[in-house]
């Protein structure tokens, strides 16, 4: 295994490689012990680069049995291979020439799913960002743009299909019980975004015709008995395809575009150009199995990958830390699109919600990073929320700044300039800079400051001469490895309310620069000041999110109620009531901590029940309305000595508050929002579903016995309402009867339906309470455990450390050392996996002197065991520095 490497790269080393890769000819003689691959690689040494400069390929765990030049064995003296690369001097000066490598390979035995790799007997790679040089040697980064194609002989009984990128050529019978497959892909691309499948499969078929009128095939590959769940991904897609092609002019350009859906996979899924592969858990769908939010990410996901055909595949990535590059843009696409199919304010909100609790802590915390870092030790680490969720911010923050026109004006620059090229964040900047004649120099330093910025404002009206002046502070916490930050470019939607909730319509006197509703933040103290306003008004800062920042304005909850009641912003309507509650909710915690009886606040009150009532509004947002911030909201609000028990009971009282409340509120909503027909997974009837099952949680919680909860389960007609009861009887009413008996049906009923058994593992992980750590060891010897299975053990183990913020936290410690038992022991098997489940300690030094002890020490642990893994070791040493 490669272990601990420490090496650390640097973006300032960049340099292009000495060779240029013209073509790459690879044939696979597949076998689940001993897989052959011969690969040919044509090349010739760049203009200008020194004779005596060698070959440099990179390989990861090879078995190499042959290497040849032009066909001719390459002598030992001219060739030396290392751990991780593979040296070739004496090469030709000008004339191109050929490598010819020849390794072996175990597919069967790979179980850090990275390279070639076997899943429920199907064959499949995964090359991003380092897999394939597993495969072969290699110059294995995405500047090496390169034309494939690939030969796949394999058995033809247990391997009838062979895919591979790009069209198919042609196939033939070996005659030895062998096929074989020829697939040519015309695009030059870059290894990472090379894939081979090869197995026995269902499919699901259909086709696309493009704005231009070409028929492209559409294949979605899923395991025998299984398609019939694969009709609402085929259904994403095409509405994906032709989504693109309006919103953002981009049209298909293969023939035949392919979904692989296999059971093992590190991560969502994969944009391997013609031949994505996904985790199965982002395609299979039915009413019986997945719940709403399952079909929300499946169509997110399907979309995401699609859109890579442009954001990444045709226009690529330099280097690795240009990540952003892709992921930040085609994440920033694939909200669009979701707010497109969906409701925009209620995704919105869920992007809003995800991003405050996965992106904010990592930026808070000592993985913190910026969304283009200069320095990694291991890249699979840095496929995080910053570069991912932030970097979507940030592309969202220049269409708010540009405008509409201009925005899209540079997407169609950066389109028409760098097809066929591999990029850099500059790259992309200067397209929006000449396109729109604007300089985004201050801006770029999104991209380069890690950090969340902390907005303070202030206002002041002057009745006499009605006017309002909004004073803005700036400042960017020091991060690792930044201790002083340049004041950004914050572009801040503004809204100022009146007292009859109209909006006033002000002139700007003096101050920072406005467009439209966008106040634009450029100094670390900007005062604003407007004319024309008859009454004190309420300041509505940060509508829609426009910045990805924490805003700290003193603004009394009536203020706040007024805003939640007539913004014409819904999502700023959402984040006055989510503030009102995060007060209120910290204020409950420090109730709770020092033994005083927890108050709920009546804005908080009115606020909720009066949304959720509203039938003018739609129920999804009601029901984002209704839910009150999570345990690690209130915990990153408090921000340091955090103790998880002491919010839970906070949170618990508030909730009971809220429950006998707005009792009557919640009985009507359970059977105004109970739909008669059919299931249907579309936005509105799921927002209905929502809606209901938020009322029904809080009649839950108001209840003394399982009655109630038990009865929704026996009722439930769909995964969405089934899993809700059983998450609301499992935490609710953890040690009675009804619970046992839910848990053991749901078990028996679903047992061989491995995505709803991950639903079962998590929600049993998520009890709160010093119990549930029994609990999930018991769990991890139960048959249908699988610690080989990524989504398994993330549904027990990641889901116990990322979202049990009582279990895992217990006072003693335990939890923290089960943690780090369980990392040592998956580190071996699948590095890619700990390392990941391990961030869940990321907030470890905002918590009370005596946790954080304890998870010190268990991070100590981690970090002193021998041959870790270069992903967890880079992982821990961050989280200890
Ligand atoms: N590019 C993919 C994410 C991805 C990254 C690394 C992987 O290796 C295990 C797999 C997938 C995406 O953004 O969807
Ligand atoms: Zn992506």
């Amino acid at each position: 295994m490669r272990t601990n490497t420490g090496q650390t790269i640097r973006l300032e080393d960049y340099r292009p490689t000495d060779f240029v890769l013209e073509r790459v000819d690879l044939t696979f003689e597949l076998d689940p012990k001993e897989t052959k691959v011969e690969a040919r690689l044509i090349f010739h040494r760049r203009e200008g680069v020194s004779p005596a400069a060698p070959l440099v390929l990179d390989g990861d765990e090879l078995r190499m049995t042959s290497l040849l030049l032009d066909q001719v064995d390459i002598p030992p003296a001219l060739c030396e291979a290392t751990d991780d690369t593979l040296t070739i001097r004496d090469l030709p000066e000008t004339a191109p020439f050929e490598i010819t490598v020849t390794t072996l390979l175990s597919p069967e035995t790979n179980t850090k799913l990275m390279g070639l790799y076997r899943t429920n007997n199907v064959y499949c790679t995964q090359c991003e960002a380092e897999g394939f040089r597993r495969i072969t040697y290699f110059p294995d980064r995405p500047d090496v743009l390169a034309v494939y194609t690939v030969n796949i002989i394999a058995d033809k009984t247990t391997s009838p299909l062979l895919l591979s990128n790009g069209n198919y050529l042609g196939g033939a019978e070996m005659g030895d019980g062998r096929h074989f497959a020829a697939w040519y892909d015309p695009h030059p691309k870059p290894s990472y975004l090379f894939a081979l499948v090869a197995g026995d499969l269902g499919v699901v078929e259909d086709t696309f015709t493009t704005v231009s009128g070409r028929t492209v095939a559409l294949r979605i590959y899923v395991e025998h008995g299984k398609e019939a769940r694969a009709s609402y991904a085929m259904d994403a897609l095409k509405r994906s395809m032709k989504w693109d092609e309006e919103v953002f002019g981009r049209e298909y350009d293969l023939d035949i575009f392919m979904i692989v859906a296999v059971s093992d996979f590190n991560m969502g899924a994969m944009e391997n150009k013609g031949l994505n592969v996904f985790n199965d858990k982002y395609v299979l769908a039915d009413p019986e199995t997945a719940t709403d939010a399952d079909y929300a990410n499946i169509e997110a996901i399907i979309a995401h990958e699609y859109f890579h055909n442009w954001t990444g595949n045709r226009i690529t990535c330099r280097d690795w830390f240009q990540l952003c590059l892709k992921e930040g843009l085609t994440v920033y696409r694939d909200h669009e699109f979701s707010a497109d199919m969906r409701s925009r304010a209620v995704k919105r909100i869920a992007e809003v919600r995800h991003l405050k609790s996965e992106q904010f802590p990592e930026d808070a915390g000592p993985l913190a990073h910026p969304v283009r870092p200069t320095t990694y030790r291991e890249i699979n680490n840095f496929y995080t929320t910053t570069v991912y969720e932030k970097g979507s911010e940030v592309t969202r923050m220049i269409a708010t700044i540009l405008g509409r026109d201009l925005f899209k004006k540079g997407m169609d620059l950066y389109f028409d300039r760098h097809d066929g090229q591999a990029v850099t964040i500059e790259d992309f900047i200067a397209c929006f800079e000449d396109a729109s004649g604007r300089d985004l120099k201050q801006f770029s330093l999104w991209y380069h400051q890690a950090g969340t910025p902390l907005v303070t404002a202030s206002g002041s009206y002057d009745a006499e001469k009605q006017t309002f002046s909004l004073s803005l502070e700036q400042t960017v916490p020091p991060t690792p490895g930044q201790s002083t930050k340049e004041p950004m470019h914050i572009p801040l939607r503004l809204g100022l309310l009146l007292e009859d909730g109209s909006e006033a319509k002000a002139a700007k006197v003096s101050g920072a620069d406005i467009t439209d509703d966008v106040v634009h933040l450029t100094e670390r103290r900007q005062t604003v000041v407007f004319s024309g306003i008859p009454s004190r008004p309420v300041p509505s800062l940060n509508r829609g999110f426009s910045a990805p920042i924490n805003l700290h304005m003193e603004q009394s909850a009536e203020d706040r109620a007024l805003i939640a009641r007539h913004e014409i912003d819904l999502f700023a309507r959402w984040q006055a009531l989510n503030a009102i509650a995060l007060d209120n909710l910290v204020a409950a915690t420090a109730q709770a901590r020092s033994g005083q009886p927890v108050t709920c606040d009546g804005a908080l009150l009115d606020g909720l029940i009066a949304a959720a009532a509203d039938d003018r509004l739609e129920p999804a947002f009601r029901s984002q309305a209704l839910a009150l911030p999570s345990e690690s909201d209130i915990a990153r609000e408090i921000g340091s000595n955090n103790d998880p028990d002491a919010i839970h009971a906070g949170r618990q009282q508030i909730l009971a508050g809220v429950a006998a409340a707005g009792r009557d509120t919640f009985i009507r909503l359970t059977d105004e929002m109970a739909s008669p027909g059919p299931f249907s997974p579309d936005a509105t009837s799921a927002g209905r579903r929502a809606l209901r099952n938020s009322a029904l949680t809080f009649l839950v919680y108001g209840d003394r016995g399982p009655e109630k909860a038990a009865e929704a389960f026996r009722d439930a007609n769909n995964m969405t309402d089934l899993s809700l009861a059983l998450t609301l009887l499992a935490h609710r009413f953890p040690d009675t009867k009804e619970t046992t008996s839910a848990l053991t049906g749901f078990k028996q009923r679903f047992a061989d339906n491995a995505l709803v058994i991950d639903k079962w593992f998590a929600i049993q992980a998520t009890i709160p309470g010093p119990e549930t750590l029994d609990r999930v060891k018991t769990l991890m010897s139960d048959p249908l455990f699988n610690g080989n299975n990524p989504n398994r053990v993330r549904s027990l183990v990641g889901t116990f450390a990322f979202s049990n913020p009582t279990g895992f936290n217990r006072a003693d410690g335990e939890g923290y050392r089960f943690l780090a038992r369980q990392i040592l022991d998956i580190d071996p098997r699948n590095p890619q996996l700990a390392a990941r489940i391990l961030t869940s300690m990321r907030s470890w030094r905002s918590l009370e002197d005596v946790r954080a002890d304890h998870a010190r020490n268990a991070l100590n642990e981690i970090a002193g065991a021998s041959n870790l893994s270069a992903d967890v070791s880079d992982i821990v040493d961050r989280m200890l520095k």
